[in-house]
């Protein structure tokens, strides 16, 4: 019965199979770690335009961030600038209608924005001279989280998992377990990983 061929060969083509799911499993986690990682840290905020006001009237933010100011009533303008002066933040122009035919103005901030507060106000009339009509982002970059490959917040055994199927010398796609950025994933890379472990700060 040992001498019997079929049940080693059934065995290899068995294993074999089971190593190219394995391999395509860790290429598809690769690749939705490679679309979260660029994406997971945004969030959404809201602001509310409520009379002549934009509540709140100070929020932080990251780069990367989608804002969205909801009208309530009345016709405004969500515009970027300071002091009821139009004007760009870092390369960035808001100059939107906030009314009846513009309910909604959403703007995903560049994810290379410079830190520092983004002033805007209402450029209808007299609101922002006479009623105050203004407030202000803050924009603030989060801290990086070294080790987070997939993008979940936590450095734990899924990034360690990512890594391991990532070993050895880069590809010619974005390796993005090379923390180091020297070519290859290796041990150094695992160190970074490792000291990094745990809860993002
Ligand atoms: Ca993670
Ligand atoms: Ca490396
Ligand atoms: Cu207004």
């Amino acid at each position: 019965m040992i001498g019997n061929v079929p049940i080693p060969l059934a065995d290899q083509s068995l294993d074999t199979m089971l190593m190219r799911q394995v391999f395509s499993t860790v290429i598809a986690s690769t690749i939705i770690a490679i679309s979260f990682t660029a994406s997971a840290a945004a969030e959404t905020h809201v602001i509310v335009q409520e009379g002549f006001a934009f509540v709140p009237s100070s929020l932080t933010v990251a780069p990367g961030d989608t804002i969205i100011w909801q009208r309530t009533n009345g016709a405004h303008t969500v515009t970027s600038g300071t002091n009821c002066t139009p004007g760009a933040y870092d390369g960035l122009t808001i100059n939107s209608g906030l009314n009846s035919v513009t309910p909604t103005v959403e703007v995903e901030l560049p994810s290379d924005l410079a830190e520092g507060t983004l002033g805007y106000f209402c450029n209808i009339a007299s609101h922002c001279e006479s009623f105050g009509m203004q407030a202000s982002l803050t924009i603030v970059a989060p801290a990086p989280c070294i080790g987070d490959l997939n993008g979940d917040g936590v450095v734990n055994g899924a990034d360690l998992g990512l890594m391991l199927g990532a070993w050895g010398p880069c590809g010619k796609t974005a390796c993005i377990a090379d923390l180091n950025g020297d070519g290859q994933v290796n041990g150094a890379d695992l160190g970074l990983l490792l000291g990094g472990w745990g809860v993002c700060p």
